[in-house]
């Protein structure tokens, strides 16, 4: 397998959000890669009409967006990626996503699971939790910035990191030199909702990675 690449700019700051409307305001200050989670919030036309809704909003800002876990929906809708866990990556029918054309990113926690996902040649790989997620409950340790550092040595495909990250430790993980993007969930919302400035002051600490 080889999915396709997702072109030379870094992916950049990498939220994901659970709701299509709070894309916009995240383009609109320049966020270029985000992802769709909505977990089991919406089921049937509803689903689809998040998704649906979500890919012409990111069209129109020629976004990178990947939609989490329904790949059955992305390939109907013909989404520019579909992000999946270790689990989702054994269920998934991952040869009809790359037939489809479409890029992958995978998720993964250790070793063991980096050596997994590189096994999909997939787009991207992230790597985590960086540090303790503050919107999800996870079973691994965290990595910190030490072991992404020497875990993306053998990498050579963009990583995303992700985990815990917000504006008072995003500088200690672009030094690590080891990523292409920054997800994160917390650090972009105020109160549950798309905090521009938030976002803005999350661009700008990324600074220019390469
Ligand atoms: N996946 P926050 S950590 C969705 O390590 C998710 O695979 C993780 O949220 C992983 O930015 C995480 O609020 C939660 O910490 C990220």
């Amino acid at each position: 397998m080889k999915f396709p690449k997702c072109n030379e700019i870094p992916l950049g700051i990498y939220p994901i959000v659970d709701r299509a409307y709070k894309l916009k305001p995240l383009y609109e200050v320049g966020i270029t890669t985000a992802q769709l989670r909505t977990k089991d919030a919406f089921k049937g036309q509803e689903l689809e009409n998040e998704v649906i809704e979500a890919i012409r909003i990111s069209e129109a800002y020629n976004a990178r967006f990947f939609l989490n876990d329904f790949w059955e929906l992305g390939i109907k809708h013909k989404v520019y990626g579909i992000h999946l866990g270790q689990e989702d990556i054994q269920e998934a029918d991952v040869k009809a996503i790359l037939d489809a054309g479409i890029r992958l990113g995978i998720s993964t926690h250790t070793p063991k699971e980096i050596d997994i996902a590189l096994g999909f040649e997939p787009s991207y790989l992230a790597i985590g939790p960086i540090y303790i997620p503050i919107s999800k409950k996870l079973e691994y340790d965290t990595v910190g910035p030490e072991d992404l550092k020497s875990w993306a040595k053998n990498v050579d495909y963009p990583i995303v990191a992700i985990g815990g990250i917000t504006i008072e430790n995003i500088k200690d993980v672009v030094n690590t030199q080891a990523v292409s993007g920054i997800a994160m969930i917390s650090d972009v919302l105020e109160n549950g909702e798309v905090s521009k400035e938030r976002t803005l002051a999350l661009i700008n600490a990324l600074g220019n990675i390469s």
